[in-house]
């Protein structure tokens, strides 16, 4: 405790003098990051499988889950692949996009702020 008019300067000494008893939270400054969605668009060409097995080794999806989201891409046009901070966003589009190229499938992958 920091020692006030009730305290010895002996007793400041022996509670260690410093300000203890209340403790406060301070908010340090932070901003979380803007986050961004990768989206996964529809093409006539590229495989349901290597969408499927893009979604299960970019993404981290599951088969169950791989598989939803390329059906929901396949039959709507567009789907999310995941949200994630700006850098990570585009890593993960460009990954895609080398992916597919690599492969030569006309799939498109591109990034839309949350
Ligand atoms: N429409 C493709 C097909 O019929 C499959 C497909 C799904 C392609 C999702 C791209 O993002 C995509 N083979």
């Amino acid at each position: 405790m920091t020692r006030n008019v009730f305290m010895s300067r002996d007793e400041d000494e022996r509670d260690g003098g410093g300000k203890t008893g209340v403790v406060t939270k301070t908010r340090p400054k932070t901003k979380k990051p803007s986050m961004y969605k990768v989206l996964m668009l529809n093409d006539d060409y590229t495989p349901m499988e290597f969408v499927v097995y893009v979604l299960e080794g970019l993404f981290n999806k599951s088969r169950e889950e791989a598989t939803r989201i390329m059906l929901h891409v396949h039959q709507r046009g567009v789907g999310i692949c995941g949200v994630y901070p700006y850098e990570i966003a585009e890593t993960k589009v460009t990954q895609v996009m080398d992916l597919a190229r690599q492969e030569q499938h006309p799939l498109q992958c591109t990034l839309e702020k949350d």
